[in-house]
């Protein structure tokens, strides 16, 4: 596996967009310096879901940049995705692992240091710290973790640390701050008029700080 970049990390979610092509925003946010996707889509038939991975995948490929599939192992395998996020009720991440192999990217979402410490020991790829800050995009969210949980955290734990939660423009530089390995992003990216420049006014934040 090449070391993925995780700093700029897109989140999806369709129903943010005005009738706009999910291809063509994630393509424009690529431009604009997003250095990996996730596609979750909540809504999504399975049938809707794996022909959005499928199109996504062909894409990301020659673009360079690693898509992971939330949640949906099967997605996953049936793509040939490059790595697979899973929450803590979703299936183990030692199952997810044993069908996907070593060379894909697994990614957990922990809002705990119990569970931080546990998805490390399993063999995560990275941590989603999960939610950093309240937001209204995840309406079933645990409770925010704050910017000192995630800094604690850094100390402790060795594999990557991707921020997710209410992350903007306004607040990203105290994510890099914390030594924080990436920033996930939905409501920051998806769903603005100009979600190029977006992304590079986050890419550009990210690199100055
Ligand atoms: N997991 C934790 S918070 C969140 C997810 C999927 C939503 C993040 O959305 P936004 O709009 O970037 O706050
Ligand atoms: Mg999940």
């Amino acid at each position: 596996m090449i070391t993925p970049d995780y700093s700029l990390y897109l989140v999806t979610d369709r129903s943010l967009l005005k009738g706009w092509s999910l291809l063509d925003e994630v393509r424009k946010a690529v431009k604009g310096g997003v250095s990996m996707v996730q596609l979750r889509e909540k809504e999504a038939s399975s049938r809707e879901f794996y022909e959005l991975a499928q199109a996504l995948q062909a894409e990301l490929r020659e673009l360079g940049v690693p898509l992971l599939i939330n949640d949906r192992l099967d997605i996953a395998l049936a793509v040939d995705a490059d790595g697979l996020h899973l929450g803590q009720d979703d299936l183990p991440l030692p199952v997810a692992r044993s069908l996907l192999g070593k060379e894909k990217i697994i990614g957990l979402s922990i809002n705990k240091r119990e569970e931080a410490r546990a998805g490390e020991k399993m063999g995560a790829d990275y941590l989603g710290v999960s939610p950093v800050f309240s937001t209204p995009t995840k309406a079933d969210a645990p409770p925010a973790t704050g910017l000192e949980f995630l800094a604690s955290l850094r100390q402790e734990i060795k594999i990557p640390l991707v921020a997710i939660g209410g992350i903007n423009k306004e607040n990203l530089k105290m994510i890099k701050e914390t030594g924080a390995d990436g920033a996930a992003v939905i409501s920051a990216l998806m769903g603005t008029s100009d979600i190029e420049g977006e992304a590079r006014k986050l890419r550009q934040i990210w690199e100055r700080n």
